[in-house]
């Protein structure tokens, strides 16, 4: 029935792209339709807000077609398939991206023109969905868009919490925390599914079975909760494929709300819910398991979603009734797993009581797994006792905890990290002894954003000129040629659009933070910017101590050795965990040097200092293209990868960074040449914590840091707790050891800056290096090396 329904459609439409025409005058007509029908406006009279609304949902209806058309064709041609399952992500917001990813950019524009209104106006109305907290939760938003353009059968599901990340208010230059409402204003992205909804058990009791003389066990839950699907169309570009990110809602919503609940409820609630959905979609076309790990790859995201074995192992065993050792063999070749932690405190436990009563019969198969997997292990490696106890998945002790990592290496058949260095690390510290037992488990796939919203959406006339150099958009599908601008990096033509391009950039970013802030910048300082979560491991302490001793430095300056100083304007953004509360005395430190500096009449534009609140995605697109230089300062060995480096060196912005992470994969492709690299290596960290460095603090350091004890910056009791971690045996994360070759390394930035050319090449560089660090490339690694999947290309 549905392929003669097909047959008539294709009759009705014939090479009809869809119902819906993308030319100007059909886009304004469903606008008016939508403000009229849907947001039951007058369509005489309407404003910003409903008019992006109007448009959204015109756009939104355009990607709906292609969503479907999408899940037809893979439904008919049935391939394997990654799910991708993500308890976060950042997905900010959505109308600029679809309408360059469907590209019907330009079309809409004229449309709104016609009607009185421009296109960037009504992009500015729309919130930012933040689900998730950093660069974890804005990687999995990043390589949806890659999978998508990239044409992989391919879905990503994940929680449609009810608030978004907190929303950050500075008051007296502290921290405080609001609810983020994201949903007050209704979200034109997701489509609700009432009648896709599964219920997910909780607590209750394990009980015992015969059927046919065999046994089994029951989960008689003591409470059920309704998982409702919203789905939200991920378009890719230059193609039709749009695929889908499901988010569960618990349903009621008004009565339960995951929001507040036990992170392991949320987590479990996240698997039970996807995995049915996954189970039924696999049981319309197949009967028995057998080819399931054929047609389904599953990737955790972090340990977080890694309860998912076990309840894949309960569902085939208990409900499917398939044996122990056979359920085993297709969870083996199943799930692959990806750990974006490079510390081993940062890794998941969690206390065998709390599994226990909320899900006791996934402790039993979590047991029993460990069980099988401490037997083989004794087979292989004898009674060494220690390092059974460190490879087991329950980690005794007073508390008995569940290891969310162990379980995850012992049932994935891939581990990967999140850059090489990452790999090094687990390879020789974190997951040492899984290593050595399993090393073929272990790879690594370097992270990449994407383009399209780093360039694309972010900087639209750095994208036109790229194009224009190039001789082509394919870039924006095909970044290697990037590479191409290479061959123009000294030439004065481009020299002098690419500076206009940035400057134009730095201006709207000035007035952004003047409307902020009330304070004024120049845009012929220099613009530092360190963006990213507020972590003592990312050294943003530094940065301010660097500051400090900047100001210091001018402070005591001949006035006539002013006029050799770089002007320069710093800039911080991000959010403390709101428990952290070193972190948040590191943005009132920031907040009290700021005030010192910006208002003191003898710097005057020589230094200002601002921070950026509530730092999100949207603010992210407005910064990142308005900067000179960035910092990616983090102590060697602790950033897994980062990947704010990555959107920077996109957009032709310096780099200030240590050999961490990505970076030391960003120095190969850039050149240590064009970056401004310092500071002890991933190496010889260990070596100078041993060493201790109570004799050894450069004169500098101890100054900067007595200014802040001693209450030049006022607070003088609320700071101290803060100076103790970098003073003498605390100095955890190695300021001191790191000062001298910083000052040095932004002193050679200055240097660079005064020499305009030098910089424009360098910065041309950046860009043209910045392919390597796309998401295209590392989806299309994971494709082929984790998941074993294939492009799966609906035709227009
Ligand atoms: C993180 C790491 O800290 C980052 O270094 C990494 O770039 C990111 C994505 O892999 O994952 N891990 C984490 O828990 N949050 C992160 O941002």
């Amino acid at each position: 029935e549905s392929g003669e329904r097909r047959a008539k459609a294709e009759r009705m439409f014939g090479l009809m792209d869809g119902f819906l025409k993308n030319d100007p005058l059909s886009l304004q007509k469903d606008i008016l339709h939508h403000v009229e029908y849907t947001v039951a406006r007058s369509r005489f009279s309407f404003d910003d807000f409903e008019a992006y609304q109007a448009l959204s949902h015109s756009v939104r209806d355009r990607l709906i077609e292609r969503w479907h058309d999408t899940h037809q064709y893979f439904k008919r041609k049935d391939p394997k398939r990654l799910y991708f399952l993500s308890l976060e992500y950042l997905m900010g917001r959505s109308l600029s991206n679809s309408v360059i990813n469907l590209g019907i950019k330009d079309q809409c524009a004229d449309a709104l023109r016609q009607l009185g209104f421009e296109f960037e106006v009504l992009a500015e109305q729309e919130g930012d969905a933040a689900l998730g907290n950093g660069g974890l939760a804005r990687l999995s938003a990043c390589q949806m868009d890659s999978l998508a353009t990239l044409d992989f059968p391919a879905w990503g599901y994940g929680l449609r919490y009810q608030y978004g990340l907190f929303r950050q208010v500075i008051l007296d230059g502290l921290q405080h925390e609001q609810p983020d409402y994201w949903l007050n204003f209704g979200n034109p992205w997701e489509i609700e599914r009432v009648h896709v909804s599964y219920a997910v058990k909780f607590y209750g009791t394990v009980e015992e079975e015969t059927l046919n003389g065999e046994k089994y066990k029951v989960w008689v839950p003591g409470e059920m909760v309704e998982a409702v699907a919203y789905d939200n169309p991920i378009p890719g570009y230059g193609t039709r494929n749009t695929i889908n990110l499901r988010l569960w809602a618990a349903k009621p919503s008004g009565q339960y709300d995951m929001g507040k609940e036990l992170r392991l409820k949320q987590q479990y609630f996240f698997v039970s819910a996807s995995l049915q959905d996954i189970i039924r979609r696999f049981k319309e076309t197949h009967n028995d398991f057998d080819n399931f790990p054929d047609k389904v790859a599953l990737q955790l995201n972090d340990t977080l979603p890694s309860l998912a074995i076990a309840e894949v192992m309960r569902v085939l065993v208990d409900e499917e009734r398939l044996s122990w050792e056979k359920a085993w063999g297709i969870v083996c070749k199943l799930f692959s797993f990806t750990t974006h932690t490079a510390q081993p405190e940062g890794l998941e436990k969690i206390p065998v009581d709390l599994i226990g009563s909320l899900l006791p019969r996934h402790l039993q198969v979590i047991y029993d797994i460990n069980f099988m997997f401490m037997e083989e292990l004794k087979r292989l490696i004898g009674l060494d006792y220690s390092r059974l106890s460190r490879m087991s998945i329950v980690e005794e002790g007073a508390v008995k905890h569940i290891r969310m990592a162990n379980l995850s290496i012992v049932c994935c058949h891939t581990v990967n990290g999140v850059s090489r260095v990452h790999l090094e690390i687990l390879k020789t510290r974190v997951f040492k002894d899984f290593y050595d037992l399993w090393p073929q488990k272990f790879q690594y796939k370097t992270n990449g954003v994407t383009q399209r919203r780093w360039i694309v959406v972010s900087n639209p006339s750095l994208c036109a000129l790229i194009s224009k150099w190039l001789g082509t958009e394919a870039w924006i599908r095909d970044v290697d040629l990037l590479m191409g601008l290479r061959e123009y990096a000294t030439d004065v033509n481009l020299h002098q659009e690419w500076k206009m391009v940035r400057r134009v950039n730095k201006m709207r970013l000035a007035e952004y933070i003047e409307a902020m802030s009330g304070v004024k910048i120049s845009v012929d300082a220099m613009f530092d910017v360190q963006i990213k979560r507020i972590h003592e491991y990312k050294r943003q302490l530094l940065n301010i101590l660097g500051i400090i001793h900047r100001y210091d430095c001018i402070k005591n300056m001949e006035k006539s050795d002013r006029r050799n100083v770089v002007p320069r304007v710093c800039i911080v953004g991000g959010k403390a965990a709101p428990g952290y509360d070193i972190a948040k005395k590191i943005i009132k430190l920031c907040h009290a040097v700021a005030e010192k500096i910006n208002n003191d009449p003898d710097i005057g534009d020589l230094l200002k200092l601002v921070f950026i609140p509530d730092y999100n995605v949207s603010v992210a697109e407005l910064v990142i293209p308005g900067s000179d230089l960035s910092q990616h300062i983090s102590t060697a060995g602790h950033e897994a990868s980062g990947t704010g480096s990555m959107k920077f060196l996109m957009n032709g912005c310096l780099l200030l960074a240590t050999a961490d992470g990505s970076t030391v994969e960003i120095i190969e492709e850039i050149g240590e040449d064009n970056m401004f690299i310092f500071g002890a290596k991933v190496h010889e960290v260990s070596a100078l914590r041993e060493k201790g460095h109570a004799d050894k603090v450069p004169l500098q350091f101890a100054r900067v840091v007595r200014m802040v004890r001693e209450g030049y910056f006022g607070f003088k009791d609320y700071f101290q707790s803060l100076c103790d971690t970098v003073e003498g045996d605390g100095d955890f994360f190695l300021l001191g050891d790191d000062f001298t070759s910083y000052l040095e390394a932004q002193a050679a930035a200055d240097r660079a800056f005064v020499d305009q050319e030098r910089w424009t090449r360098m910065s041309i560089l950046c860009t043209a290096g910045s392919g390597r660090f796309s998401s295209d490339r590392t989806m299309e690694e994971y494709a082929e090396k984790t998941w074993d999947i294939e492009p799966c290309k609906c035709p227009i």
